[in-house]
């Protein structure tokens, strides 16, 4: 299935918060410090969201150009951000709030498509088995730990949340299921779609909210496919056929809140990976993290901000645009939307850019001192024809867009 508004949007906000934003040092904590439900258990007992504003995240994401935000409502550990009737392991229980119900209202009162994730994976729940990513997998005995552990009462429970979530929140628009994974190099068992029941759930999920997309996370084909940190290098296909794809990207390696990781992606790195996705037909879903009082860290905001400011300037050039059918230049990529092309130079040009494949007198731009734009003949190129400005629209024309940041010059 596919949807306009998806295919139009282009640009979504991913948002990962839960206990482990407490924790501040990744979403596995958990995981990479092997630790206990009774270690785990004062970011519980301490979890208060008091900074965490749905109003406001929604329109951050709305003002940095994003049309769809998707919120975690349970990640490994677990821990459910609305008040399930299957389990206490939630945030009404932890703070009286339901912070589902809150992002999806603040979605919707700002116009933004609403976008789910939820994990297949439960590493707090008695009946999920310990595999080879289990924070339990390093016990003396899985044997004995998977002793009574009931894969088919999982299930139940799997069910039953992502019904709760179809169910009570109105019209959902996204869903990103997380993950499924075969079995680790050293032979361990991982978890197939077997384990979830995929097609069951797949088919509940198509009877509860008919015009929602699903990604292909539970293991069998979903309608969008959803390439991790890193950029495809032509549109995606199988088997012949154009696939709707998403590439996620984190702001700085963790998906969750990580204090000390400052490895921040800059913005002009991140406005590329967006117009190397619509280049080649795809979205960018972008994430952060919100710290463990739920307030959006102050370097994400930086950075929305730029892109936010650049988006604004450029918007026709991702909003709506794909691919163009034209070789583009060695300094950048090519959208298109409708008759308007739009070149992405992702690098400050050093000289004459030529632009292959054009018709006409385009093959040849060159950047003034000014920052406006010499556009020549292939016949001369020193030819002055007509000057152009990077964030000009006129039909029928090249366009360019510029790095978010000029280097000081
Ligand atoms: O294990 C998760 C990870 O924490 C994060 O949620 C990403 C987001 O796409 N998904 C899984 C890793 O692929």
């Amino acid at each position: 299935m596919r949807q306009q508004w998806f295919d139009e949007a282009r640009f979504g906000m991913f948002v990962h918060f839960g206990l482990y934003s407490g924790a501040a040092r990744h979403e596995w904590v958990q995981n990479y410090e092997f630790l206990t439900d009774e270690d785990y258990l004062p970011y519980f007992e301490n979890f208060d969201p008091d900074l965490f504003d749905a109003r406001a995240l929604a329109r951050r994401a709305k003002e940095t150009g994003m049309g769809y935000v998707v919120l975690t409502t349970k990640h490994h550990d677990g821990f459910a951000l609305w008040g399930t009737a299957v389990s206490d392991f939630n945030a009404v229980e932890a703070c009286g709030r339901d912070l589902v119900r809150e992002y999806v209202d603040a979605l919707r009162a700002e116009g933004l498509r609403v976008g789910l994730y939820h994990s297949l994976i439960d590493w707090h729940h008695p009946d999920f088995t310990v595999d080879w990513n289990h924070p339990r997998r390093a016990d003396e005995d899985v044997a004995a730990l998977n002793e009574g552990r009931d894969m088919a009462r999982y299930r139940e429970f799997l069910h039953a949340q992502v019904r709760e979530l179809l169910t009570d929140y109105g019209q959902i628009d996204y869903l990103f299921f997380d993950f499924t994974y075969p079995e680790s190099m050293d032979g361990l068992a991982g978890k197939g779609p077997e384990d979830w029941d995929a097609v069951a759930l797949l088919a509940m999920c198509r009877e509860l909210q008919p015009e929602m997309l699903v990604n292909d996370r539970l293991g069998i084909p979903g309608d969008f496919v959803t390439p991790e940190q890193y950029q495809p290098t032509a549109p995606l296909m199988v088997d012949g056929v154009p696939q709707v794809w998403e590439a996620c990207q984190t702001m700085n390696g963790s998906w969750g809140y990580h204090r000390d990781n400052t490895e921040q992606k800059p913005a002009t790195l991140l406005v590329q990976m967006l117009a190397d996705s619509v280049s080649m037909d795809g979205n960018m879903l972008l994430n952060i993290g919100p710290d463990g009082r739920g307030a959006i860290a102050p370097r994400d905001e930086r950075t929305l901000s730029d892109i936010g400011e650049w988006m604004r300037l450029h918007r026709g050039a991702i909003v709506g645009a794909g691919h163009a059918a034209f070789e583009p230049p060695r300094e950048g990529v090519y959208t298109r939307r409708g008759h308007k092309l739009y070149l992405h130079l992702l690098s400050w040009p050093l000289g004459f850019v030529h632009l292959p494949g054009l018709a006409g007198d385009v093959t040849y731009a060159r950047l003034l001192n000014d920052g406006s734009w010499l556009r020549t003949s292939a016949a001369d190129p020193g030819q002055k024809a007509v000057n152009m400005t990077p964030a000009g629209e006129a039909e029928g024309t090249l366009t360019v867009h510029l790095p978010v940041a000029r280097p000081d010059v």
